[in-house]
Order: structure tokens, then sequence, then C-alpha cells
């Protein structure tokens, strides 16, 4: 042990949490956050108290240290306006652990008086932690063998309104988008085993519609049946979803936690099963561009626990989310190597871990598809919920008049120009044209 109290008349000693001559080892993990200090506060005081509090510190000097901490101690090293990047030596954390990391790196420090704002942008993981992460199980290409779908983004629909129907119309609607020419049919967020739509009955149901709707296209339908609930109750409705053949199934990964995903990972890792990381509840903490945590780390966070799949906006529909935040989410998604971009996202190379699909959804409609696909590319899973239930025609027409809008993309044809000859899509642009929805 190391008697400090005496040595020194320092009362706090958060300004031996900063080296900027320090070089990060590649065992590190790296943090970048954005700062604002309070009234008084010095960018030094500020950023020595962000790297002490969620690694090893505390307000003051202490009577007694373990020899072992300067070797733990977290460090900031390089400071751009109001960003600062810390370096976490690799000992500070648990294996497998995931709220053990989100305890330090998002947790105290988000409190402090100190500052006025604070903000977890991104954090680059080092091949030794993420090792003990398992990833997502299927992955992008797991998918696309599964689907056989290479050419165009996986397609999907909530049934909307999000809750009322019975189980047995929640089947019966789910036929008239997979008829259209839909990949996957979705639950609403909010939708889990209520008296009017139990999840077991709504399981078999579903199963017998997708069962006759693959006979009837010979294509493989499938969908993301919520199974948020306790944990418990997660690993019975994800083994329920097993035996009824579907291959996804939809956490709602923000609510839950990392841990309940965590546990459910290997639950439906042994299933063969992917996840449809739903994310209700983000925008709480990632809205505010100066304070909380941003998607991307989320995103970063639920892919390397396993999600399949995480939900990343759309930038043109009805919820918040722009450009640059849905182009750093699908990057951390689907890149096997991450590049850092100023203010958004640090390095992060995913070694063997497989690749995720971003998924774009809310406020979508058939017109809105070429946007869309400008932005994400095929690779995406694209969900159009009320943009098909809405459909003057039906859902059924609804899903076609999407699936005829990348077509028109894939031809490079104009939507309106294709509508010409495309009744379903004509008559979704007659209602929506390329509205962008609040
Ligand atoms: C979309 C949706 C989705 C949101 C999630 C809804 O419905 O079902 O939950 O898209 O948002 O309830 O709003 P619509 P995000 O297509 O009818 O808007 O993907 O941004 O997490
Ligand atoms: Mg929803």
């Amino acid at each position: 042990m190391l008697r400090t109290n005496n040595m020194s008349k320092k009362i706090e000693w958060y300004h031996d949490f900063i080296n900027k001559k320090y070089k990060p080892r590649k065992t590190d993990l790296k943090v970048l956050y954005y700062f604002e200090p309070s009234r008084g506060v010095t960018k030094e005081d500020a950023i020595g108290r962000i790297a002490s509090e969620s690694s090893t510190g505390t307000w003051t000097t202490l009577y007694e240290l373990p020899k072992r901490m300067k070797k733990i101690m977290a460090t900031a090293y390089k400071v751009e306006g109001n960003f600062v990047h810390i370096a976490y030596p690799l000992e500070l954390w648990e294996p497998g652990n995931s709220p053990q990391l989100l305890s330090g790196i998002a947790g105290n420090i988000f409190g402090m008086k100190a500052l006025d704002n604070l903000r977890l942008i991104d954090v680059s993981l080092p091949k030794e932690y993420l090792k003990s992460f398992k990833g997502p199980k299927l992955g992008i290409s797991g998918l696309r063998k599964y689907f056989k779908i290479y050419d165009r983004p996986l397609t999907g629909a909530v049934n909307k309104p999000k809750l009322g129907f019975s189980a047995e119309d929640h089947a019966r609607i789910a036929t008239e988008t997979w008829m259209g020419g839909f990949d996957l049919v979705k639950d609403d967020e909010n939708l889990t085993s209520q008296s009017f739509n139990n999840f077991d009955k709504r399981v078999k149901l579903m199963a017998k519609n997708r069962d006759k709707a693959e006979k009837a296209t010979r294509k493989i339908k499938d969908a993301l049946i919520n199974i948020t609930a306790e944990t418990k109750e997660m690993e019975k409705r994800a083994k329920f979803l097993h035996n009824y053949g579907f291959k996804y199934a939809m956490i709602d990964v923000v609510v839950a936690g990392t841990s309940a995903v965590q546990t459910l990972r290997d639950t439906l890792g042994d299933y063969k099963m992917a996840i449809h990381a739903h994310r209700a509840m983000h925008a709480s903490f990632d809205r505010n561009e100066k304070h909380g945590i941003a998607m991307q780390f989320i995103a970063k966070i639920m892919k390397m626990i396993g999600a399949d799949q995480i939900h990343s906006g759309t930038a043109v529909g009805k919820l918040v989310g722009d450009r640059e935040e849905v182009l750093s989410i699908a990057s951390v998604m689907r890149d096997k190597i991450v590049r850092a971009k100023k203010g958004f996202l640090l390095e992060q190379n995913w070694g063997n871990m497989k690749q995720g699909f971003p998924v774009t959804s809310g406020g979508l409609h058939p017109g809105l598809v070429p946007d869309i696909l400008d932005l994400y590319g095929k690779e995406t899973v694209l969900l159009v919920s009320g943009g098909i239930h809405g459909h003057p025609d039906g859902p059924r027409d609804g899903a076609k008049a999407v699936m005829q809008a990348i077509e028109a993309k894939k031809k490079k044809i104009s939507i309106e120009e294709y509508a010409k000859k495309n009744k379903e899509l004509r008559r979704a642009l007659e209602k929506w044209g390329r509205l962008k929805p609040k």
C-alpha cells in the first residue's frame, strides 16, 4: 500500500488523470466525450473529473492507495475544443460484463456539478475486450443467406395501429403485408402479451399464416415478434418462437437493458436466431446534442453484445436523427473497420465479429424510398408501417408500392415515372407524394 495523505497538501487529485503526452496502448479502451464545464471550472478541471470519476478516482486525495492504482487509472490525453479523448486500461473492465462497462464510462460522470453538459459519443473497443462478447449470431451475411435476398434491403412493416388488434386480426393483416411482397412483419414496441392479443396465440397464428404466405409466394417470410418482458419470461418467449420456426426475436433493447440482452443473446444463439433491436427510449438521452449518450455508442454496445440489426433512423421520416447520425450508426453496424469521424466516431476494428444491419423506420412511405436508398444503399432493413397501412387500397397494395419504389431505384427510373405503369405506387404517390412527415 502507498500511504499518501500526509505527503501532500492537495485535497484534489483530478489533474493526476491528465497526461497530454500519453500514447494510448493497443489494449486500452478509448472514449470520446463532448463536455462543457460549469461556471468557474476550467477545462483541465473538467476533463480530470471525467477521467477520474469514470475510472478509479474520487473527489479528494486519499489516505491509502493500492499500488496497482497508477496502472489502472484512466488518462485524459487529448483535448480538441470541447471534445476530450480518454484512455482506459483493459484491467479496469471485467470481460463479458456489459453493465459494468456502462457503470464506468456512462455512469456517475453525467451527474457531476462541475459539468454543465457531458455527452458520451463513442468508444473504441480493443480486440482483447471484444473477444469476451459474442456479437451478432447471423449478421448481414447469415440473414441474407436465410432469405436468399442479396440485391435489395430486407423489407418489413409494423401492424398499425400499434395496439388494438386481436391475435387473429394481427395475423390476418400480417398475411397482407407478406403477400404484398414484404419479408417481415414486426410487432410494435408496446405490443407484448396483452389481454386482447396474447403472445402465444399470436405466435401460433402468425406461424400458420407465415407458412401459407411462404407457400403462396415461394419466398421466405419471417416476423419480428416482440419478446420484451422480464428476462426469464423473455427466455420462455424466445423458446416459443423457436418452436414455431421463427428466425428472429425482437427485443426493445434500451428498456430491457444490456444485461438482459446479453442473456438473450445466449438463448437465441443456441436456437440460431437473430435479434432485432428496437430502441424505444433512446431519444430521452441521445436527442440533446450536448448531453447524454449518442446513439452510435448504443448501437456499438448492442452489436458487441449480439444485436443482428438495430434501428438507426431515417433522416427524412417523422423521428429525430440527422444524416450524420444515421450514417454513423450505419457505419458502426455494417463496417468491419469503422473509420474515425470527427465529433461522431472513433476508429473501430470489429475483427471476426459479424456485421449487422441498420434498420430504417419511422414515418416512411413509398415516396421516401428513393431518399432512404440514397442514404443507406441496399444494406439495410426498410420498415414502412403507417406508409403501407394507410395506402388508399390497403396494406397489400401498400407493400407492393414500396417494392415497386425499390425496383424503380434499381432501374434508375424516377418513382413518378415508374408510377405511370404501376398502379399501387401511383395510388401511394397520389396520397403522400414525397411528403416528409413530422
Ligand atoms: C414506426 C414505428 C417504429 C419507429 C421506431 C413507430 O411506425 O413502429 O417504432 O420507427 O423509431 O411506432 O413509430 P411508422 P426508430 O412507420 O408508422 O412511423 O426506428 O427511430 O427507433
Ligand atoms: Mg413502433
